[in-house]
């Protein structure tokens, strides 16, 4: 092959920098590991400097960082975030403090604070007179956006500084991340959810201070380290930067408690050897440590290049990864139905343990990875995560290779496997009857807000599963007690109560029993809307796509589960089993043989309700019908007034509509005026 000539070379690392750039900053999705960015951006900086004439203003070489996003205000730092100058091993940590020391006439040894380089999420937090006025995410390092409301809801952020002498403004910088645990169960909750994971913590950090609805950061698991200053006036910043960190902790901000004074360069890399011992147990993740000189006066005595302090560096951990071949792709079946593309690979050695399989996360990362059965292919294990394949070499690409295809049926019980267009996770329509989701279904459908049966737990779920006795649902009201009772650690007494329940729980209700069947999308206020519009379980089954988004709350995808769910054979062969043995409900008329009540009628609510909230409210005048409208206009059918009601009811009054208070909204939702 010959080689591309340098300019070729250039333009094709920037367009792959300025993408990676692109979405790692703009989309929070990286598509490329951190190690083979630095690897490429280096490349280009050897590049531009022995063809200068190659460096031109789009590179990315002349920019640190990405683009502030529309929605959030556009925050100009007052003083700017530097970057990180970073390096790789002893040689160019030497080569560092040489050039550090040289600068300071030649002195002898420096000390230097040593951090973890947390692998989150920089920020810029501003108090006037103590309190959080501000927080900016870095941006490029000028310019960043405005989180405030966001922030504020970081339990780790102090909304008010504490103690005495505190300055009139005082910026903070830091990092936000979300402890390792804390991820793992929010992509857990995702998953079960049926909603796009989020590919580390980093990302689930950024992804998440960047919500429009600072409600949902609120749900969020993030913390905050602090470990710089921007603009400070009204303070006498102290000599070393370590002395400073202990005044923010004074104050009530979070430091790291692993950062530490070292008196020369060998103390740094005595730090980096034990931070990187300790780094497989610790709650959050690292991707290196950062020096910085202690004293002030030298900092300032130092200052910065092109955006980086001269005084600090990042050293980073080496990825441990590897090189080898992805030989097969197979799917694994969670307990949600969910199906996982789990690599199987060429046996290698990464970072001193052999990797033989590895996480493929979902077909949209197997697409944007570009992967083939046959390529070479780059794996990495982080800490003690599970190994995940990062990208295929495509330089090396075989002329044979085959496409990874997701199965049409689910490789544990053969149902069909559907993958909505818009959600990550394609899923084992299966329910009830695929084994793998079955203890999870039969937990579910016992549960209380399902059909109820009490004594019926998890553990002894897992038990008549394991032992065979259960297969579907509808197998729990053939049990017998003999059966029960040769349970192992099942009293008599017990088998008796159980049975029971089972049979008390025969008498439900028609939303009770649809919720229990465990259709996806389909959660307790669904449910009761479906029953309520269709009346019975015969016409649901029927239900057209178009009929289903008909009902209230139901979007496509929750219609297109729920006609999956009944394309199945199975499914409703375990239906007719459970009506079979037993199981009944009172009849409902259906809404969708009624002219809704309310139809055409606009509402408006206002003032404090004091029987049921204003969603509820608002929520069941839907249901019947009416539209609810937070403005009073001369169209308003009719404004409801509840408690300390004001200038809607003024209006109202003014328009001449007319006005009720809230017994009669409680009249007219139960349909008694
Ligand atoms: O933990 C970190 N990620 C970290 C980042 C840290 N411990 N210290 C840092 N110090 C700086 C300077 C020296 C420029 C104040 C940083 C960063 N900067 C930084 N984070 C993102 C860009 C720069």
């Amino acid at each position: 092959m010959t080689k591309p000539s340098s300019s070729q070379h250039a333009s094709e690392l920037k367009r792959l920098l300025n993408e990676y750039n692109y979405q790692y900053y703009v989309l929070d999705q990286p598509t490329m590991p951190d190690a083979e960015y630095d690897r490429l951006f280096r490349e280009l900086v050897e590049l531009e400097n022995a063809h200068p004439e190659l460096q031109t203003p789009d590179s990315p070489t002349q920019r640190v960082g990405g683009h502030a996003i529309k929605e959030f205000p556009a925050i100009k730092h007052q003083v700017p975030m530097l970057s990180l100058e970073n390096c790789f091993n002893d040689e160019e940590l030497m080569a560092f403090d040489k050039r550090v020391r040289e600068r300071l006439s030649n002195v002898s040894q420096v000390e230097y604070v040593c951090e973890p380089k947390l692998d989150g999420l920089a920020l810029s937090l501003r108090y006037e007179n103590g309190i959080l006025v501000q927080a900016a995410t870095r941006g490029d390092g000028e310019t960043g956006e405005g989180i405030t409301e966001n922030i504020r809801t970081i339990p780790t952020v102090a909304l008010q500084l504490r103690g005495d002498n505190i300055p009139r403004v005082l910026e903070v910088r830091g990092e936000v991340y979300m402890p390792r645990e804390k991820f793992t169960a929010l992509n857990e909750r995702l998953e079960s959810e049926g909603k796009k994971l989020f590919v580390n913590p980093r990302n689930a950090a950024a992804g998440s201070v960047r919500q429009l609805d600072p409600k949902i950061t609120a749900q969020r698991p993030l913390a905050i380290f602090c470990y710089g200053l921007g603009a400070v006036e009204g303070w006498e910043i102290p000599a070393t930067h370590y002395a400073m960190l202990q005044q923010l902790k004074v104050w009530g901000l979070r430091v790291c408690p692993l950062i530490k004074v070292v008196g020369n360069i060998q103390g740094c890399q005595q730090y980096y050897a034990d931070i990187g011992a300790q780094r497989p147990t610790l709650p959050y993740e690292i991707d290196g440590v950062v020096y910085k000189v202690n004293q002030l006066t030298w900092q300032k005595q130092l200052g910065f290049v092109s955006r980086a302090p001269r005084w600090a560096i990042a050293h980073k951990f080496p990825a441990q990864e590897a090189m080898t071949i992805l030989e097969a792709v197979d799917f694994q079946v969670g307990r949600t139905g969910s199906l996982t593309p789990v690599a199987r690979l060429k046996p290698v050695f990464v970072g001193g343990a052999k990797v033989s399989n590895a996480t493929l996360h979902n077909m949209d990362e197997i697409k944007r990875k570009d992967l083939c059965i046959g390529d070479f292919v780059i794996v990495r294990r982080a800490g003690d995560v599970i190994p995940e394949v990062v990208n295929s070499i495509l330089d090396k690409r075989p002329v044979q290779t085959q496409e990874i295809m997701l199965p049409a049926h689910c490789p544990v019980c053969g149902s069909d496997v559907i993958h909505p267009e818009d959600v990550a996770a394609a899923r084992c329509s299966g329910g009830l009857f695929c084994p793998a989701q079955r203890k999870e279904a039969i937990k579910h459908f016992a549960a209380r807000k399902a059909m109820d049966i009490e004594g019926l737990g998890d553990k002894l779920v897992e038990q008549l599963v394991d032992t065979g006795l259960v297969r579907t649902v509808a197998d729990l009201y053939h049990l017998t007690l003999e059966q029960l009772a040769n349970l192992e650690r099942m009293a008599e007494k017990s088998a008796e109560n159980l049975l029971h329940a089972l049979e008390q729980s025969k008498n439900t209700t028609l939303p009770r029993f649809l919720f229990a069947l465990g259709i996806r999308e389909v959660g307790q206020s669904t449910a009761l809307n479906l029953a309520n519009y269709f009346g019975d379980i015969a016409a649901l089954r029927q239900a057209s796509i178009e009929q289903l988004l008909q009902v209230q709350d139901v979007g496509p995808i929750a219609a297109m589960s729920i006609t999956a769910f009944f394309q199945q054979a199975h499914n409703n062969e375990v239906i007719d089993a459970l009506v079979k043995a037993g199981i009944h409900w009172p009849t409902i008329t259906p809404l969708s043989e009624q002219t809704l009540p309310l139809a055409g009628q606009t509402i408006v609510l206002t003032g404090t309700l004091e029987q049921l909230s204003r969603e509820i409210a608002t929520e069941k005048l839907q249901a019947l019908g009416a539209r609810v409208s937070g403005s009073v206009s001369a169209k308003t059918s009719v404004v409801v007034a509840g408690r300390d009601a004001g200038s809607k009811l003024s209006k109202a009054q003014e328009l001449g509509v007319a006005v009720h208070d809230e017994a009669w909204l409680l009249r007219l939702l139960t349909r008694d005026l």
